[in-house]
């Protein structure tokens, strides 16, 4: 969970008055839209903060070359996932499609990853832990 961006963003130098328009504008951390046929890995909880888009079939072997529309990093940064493309996909702790894994089903959305239900299992945490996919 990473806080920094809205600190930054009341660190400019701006008046009161347009400070008191950007205060009714959308929130830099709003939900991004994800859309039929995309794949949307989120920064935060809940689909809030930003967001990484995948097409289906779109195998990514190291997040650690990948970021955020905001520029942060994605390895082991991502907290929520919807999967609104018609193939299953599976998140890797590891790079290169090792380590614990989680199955996304089809038109599936999981808003905290940090609690996620392994079919016929517990809930474990995959929070903060993917770096890689593959289809
Ligand atoms: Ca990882």
């Amino acid at each position: 969970m990473k806080l920094g961006r809205r600190v930054s963003t009341l660190a400019l130098p701006v008046s009161g008055a347009i400070a008191a328009v950007f205060a009714v504008a959308p929130q830099a951390n709003a939900a991004a839209a994800c859309y039929q046929g995309e794949f949307c890995l989120y920064q935060h909880a809940n689909y809030t903060g930003s967001v990484y888009k995948l097409r289906a079939g779109q195998n990514v072997s190291n997040f650690g070359y990948e970021h955020f529309t905001n520029g942060d990093p994605l390895n082991d940064n991502a907290s929520s996932v919807r999967n609104l493309t018609n193939r299953v996909a599976f998140l890797y702790a590891d790079e290169n499609f090792q380590g614990a894994h989680i199955v996304i089903g089809s038109q599936t959305s999981i808003p905290d990853l940090g609690h996620y239900k392994v079919p016929f299992g517990d809930v474990i945490s995959f929070n903060d832990k993917a770096s890689s996919i593959d289809w």
